[in-house]
């Protein structure tokens, strides 16, 4: 047992500029700090980020309704705190205290807990037994919301898949070099740039990116000596309008939107296709996990937005094979636990991820390994992601020590 004695929060920077909330615990023997990500993608399931008001009026209810009732509670009363948090919200969403308020509230609290007992946070959640590190799956290529004048999917991605995590980390930046390298050979004169997670952005098509991460994966896999395979994240509901999936250069009705997406499985041997349909289409998921399950990851983001109810749902209905999680999504680490116990206990696979505006914060590495997730999915350069990829090295490190 170990007494909360300080809880503070402050508004500090996220990597696309905007402002997010950190919050601090302090015990006797203790000290726990996390950072809230934020999306631009969000899906219409998710908690809310912040309160009207942003920011500064999650920190007003943080010092007048939060701050006192944690101070004096058991930092390892983690599922206690997390209902406090709900109670003291009092809504079904966290739209009165803001969902990053609450997870930076409830993650800082665990790490505080681990801190208490001299572990780290990925045992602490864990436990004991902990020993899988999820393979890095990193943004290459992209557009959509996280980036201006790129691709109508959101990310073009690679996972490499030595039993390595540092081999990993280094695969994937290879990987995102060779990217570069192949833009500024194949396009010469043009503005080439990267989005908000690190992803190169350039005049491109969907298809030719895709030739592209394809190229890459199979001569980073030849040069590495292990696998670097291909994936998307296609967050198709932000080009969902009207009932047709809206592309730069073609429209397509939900039943053509499923041949497509097969098809790119079957053509690039995608390893991983998060988000191929709009966010409530569970029976047009079901359709395509029938068709692409067995050579691929179908994970749901919007689809589920972390979220144990709509998780069930996709369950019953075969929807998919995987879910991303992302506590901000739904608020609490409790809250996140129970999304994970179930995917695991139904056989699906869980992959972690960051927001597409993330802090230097490295929480998610150690949950990842907590949850025994599959992938993590963190960008493949840029500091606010090499946060998490060189956290993920320390764990391999203390995991082999
Ligand atoms: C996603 C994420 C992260 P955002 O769609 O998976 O890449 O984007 O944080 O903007 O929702
Ligand atoms: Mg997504």
């Amino acid at each position: 047992m170990s007494l909360i004695d300080t809880a503070t929060s402050r508004k500090i920077l996220d990597s696309r500029g905007n402002a997010t909330i950190e919050v601090e615990i302090l015990t006797e023997n203790g000290y726990g700090m996390v950072a809230a990500p934020s999306g631009a993608s969000t899906g219409e399931h998710e908690v809310q980020a912040f309160p009207e008001g942003g920011v500064d009026a999650s920190i007003r209810i943080f010092d007048d309704e939060i701050c006192a009732q944690l101070i004096g509670m058991d930092v390892t009363e983690q599922r206690v705190i997390d209902t406090l948090l709900h109670q003291i919200d009092g809504t079904p969403n966290f739209s009165r205290i803001g969902g990053n308020l609450a997870v930076a509230t409830s993650l800082a609290v665990a790490r505080a807990g681990a801190s208490c007992l001299g572990m780290p946070l990925y045992k602490y959640v864990g436990g004991a037994l902990t020993e899988k590190i999820p393979k890095p799956l990193g943004n290459l290529i992209g557009g959509g919301r996280h980036a201006i004048g790129g691709t109508d999917i959101q990310e073009f991605l690679v996972i490499s898949t030595s039993d390595k995590a540092s081999d990993n980390v280094f695969g994937n930046a290879k990987a995102h070099m060779m990217v570069g390298q192949t833009l500024k050979e194949r396009l010469p004169g043009s503005a080439i740039g990267r989005g908000d997670e690190g992803a190169w952005v350039a005049p491109l098509s969907n298809e030719d990116a895709l030739s592209l991460l394809a190229d890459v994966c199979d001569r980073a896999s030849s040069e590495l000596g292990f696998k670097v395979r291909p994936a998307l994240d296609i967050a198709a509901s932000e080009f969902y309008v009207n009932g047709v999936y809206k592309y730069k250069d073609k429209e397509l009705s939900p039943e053509k939107q499923v041949e497509f997406v097969a098809g790119l499985v079957e053509q690039y041997d995608l390893h991983i296709l998060e988000d191929p349909l709009e966010q409530n289409d569970f029976q047009g998921y079901a359709r395509l996990t029938e068709m692409v399950g067995d050579k691929c990851l179908v994970v749901g983001d919007d689809l589920f937005v972390t979220n144990k109810e709509r998780l069930a749902k996709g369950i019953e209905m075969g929807a998919t094979n995987s879910i991303l999680i992302k506590p901000n999504q739904v608020g609490t680490l409790t809250d996140t636990i129970e999304t994970v116990e179930l995917a695991k206990k139904n056989g699906f696979e869980t992959v972690i991820s960051h927001r597409s505006a993330e802090t230097t914060d490295d929480s998610i590495a150690h949950l990842g390994v907590a949850f025994g997730s599959y992938a993590i999915k963190t960008g493949a350069v840029g500091g606010e992601r090499i946060a998490k990829l060189n956290e993920l090295i320390r764990i391999e490190e203390d995991l082999e020590a």
